[in-house]
């Protein structure tokens, strides 16, 4: 069987293109899209249209797409229940004419790659399909009136959830030239019309197929990044990471002059606790007490493992006073708590803390958690389970 064997060309009436259709932009205002629309105000309405997606609003004046079960819905259907790299794949089916996607559909679905075909009779009704739902792959029509396929790729790339998704585009007009200039511009694979189904299946699951070991890697990647910069037993930031806030920290308070104060927390005896409830015993204690602090943080605060049981905390734009507050409820949160360990013992530790803010003598983050570390070793000094501010004695 082949595919697109019938008049490739949008169906025209007197006057009116048939693509020509309308869309709510701003609530107010009717827009309409048209063969002569020029790229710049075809990139102002896929901005509206975009905001009006965004709005959730689901009054659509556009074509109807259809899903896999077949009901018509304006725009986009639900929330995907798939996702990129699982079973459930997603096609977008952008092509004018309704029998060229019945038999597009009629060819793939058998494969049985996509969990949903979505369908779009537009570049435009196709676009807002994938500002609202995850798409893993378009199957786009390249002569569509209007948003044809050479300036619907452009902006496709430009949306964050379909940028990396393979966009095969089908044609009509045997040119290489073209071919070659829609491969160099992104396109994933270009097909002449009429195509034979089998090779255009066989495309599709190659396409799918990279598609998703490319999601495979981003996730990997993501959990790479994460694991290097979360600290695996109590959920802190690593000490690399700690250390890079604080650089940066360090120059937007000297920039701007606001204020920058810094909590240095250590566990007392917790050698001592290793020794008599056991390693792991004392990891409990280390958890929970980095689970106290990580409760009371605001979004803006940095606290990272710096040590074995030392803690660092990069508290920015805030002053002495205020970290102190911070510090003691800290330190006495701690005082009253017990952790259980895997066997179900429950112990107790204390904290001691030494707090230091940025002043005008020093001349790196490195002398500020020097501050921090002589108060802490004066905390440490004058008995432990205390809070020891940073200055002259
Ligand atoms: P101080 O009150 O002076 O801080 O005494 P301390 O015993 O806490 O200090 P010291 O530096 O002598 O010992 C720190 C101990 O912390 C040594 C090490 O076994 C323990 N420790 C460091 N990291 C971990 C960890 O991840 N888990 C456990 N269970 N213990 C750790
Ligand atoms: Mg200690």
């Amino acid at each position: 069987m082949r595919i697109g064997a019938e008049n490739p060309e949008p169906r025209r009436a007197a006057g009116v293109s048939p693509y020509d259709h309308k869309v709510i932009a701003s609530g107010q205002s009717l827009l309409c899209f048209g063969c002569d629309s020029d790229e710049a105000r075809l990139l102002r309405q896929t901005g509206l249209l975009r905001l009006e997606v965004l709005r959730g609003r689901s009054r659509c004046r556009g074509p109807l797409t259809k899903t896999a079960r077949g009901a018509d819905v304006p725009g986009a259907g639900a929330p995907p229940a798939d996702r990129p790299g699982g079973a459930l794949a997603t096609l977008l089916l952008i092509d004018h004419s309704e029998t060229h996607r019945a038999q597009l559909r009629a060819a793939i679905e058998p494969a049985e790659l996509f969990g949903d075909i979505v369908e779009a009779s537009d570049g435009l009704a196709g676009l807002r399909v994938v500002l609202d739902k995850s798409v893993d792959v378009v199957l786009c029509r390249l002569e569509l009136a209007g948003l044809d396929g050479s300036k619907l790729l452009p902006i496709l790339r430009e949306q964050p959830g379909i940028s990396a998704a393979p966009v095969v585009f089908l044609t009509s007009q045997d040119d290489a030239e073209r071919r070659a200039r829609m491969l160099d511009a992104g396109a994933s694979d270009v097909l002449t019309l009429p195509a034979h189904f089998g090779e255009l299946v066989a495309r599709l699951r190659i396409h799918l197929r990279l598609k998703r070991l490319q999601d495979d890697l981003r996730v990997k990647n993501e959990t790479l990044g994460r694991l290097s910069t979360v600290d695996a037993l109590t959920g802190l930031r690593t000490r690399r990471y700690v250390d890079d806030v604080l650089s940066i920290e360090f120059l937007r308070a000297r920039r701007y002059a606001s204020p920058l104060t810094i909590l240095m927390g250590d566990i007392d005896h917790f050698k001592q606790v290793n020794d008599d409830y056991g390693h792991l015993a004392g990891d409990a204690a280390l958890r929970g007490v980095a689970s106290i602090l990580l409760h009371d943080l605001r979004n803006t605060d940095v606290a990272g493992r710096y040590g074995g049981e030392e803690i660092l905390v990069v508290l920015a734009q805030n002053e002495i006073s205020g970290a102190r507050v911070l510090a003691e409820r800290w330190r006495a949160a701690v005082e009253e708590a017990r952790f259980a360990d895997p066997a179900g013992q429950m112990l107790g530790v204390t904290l001691s803390i030494g707090v230091a803010s940025l002043d005008a003598e020093m001349a790196s983050p490195e002398s500020l958690v020097g501050a921090a570390d002589a108060a802490l070793y004066r905390a440490k000094s004058s008995g432990r389970n205390r809070v020891e501010l940073a200055g002259p004695v």
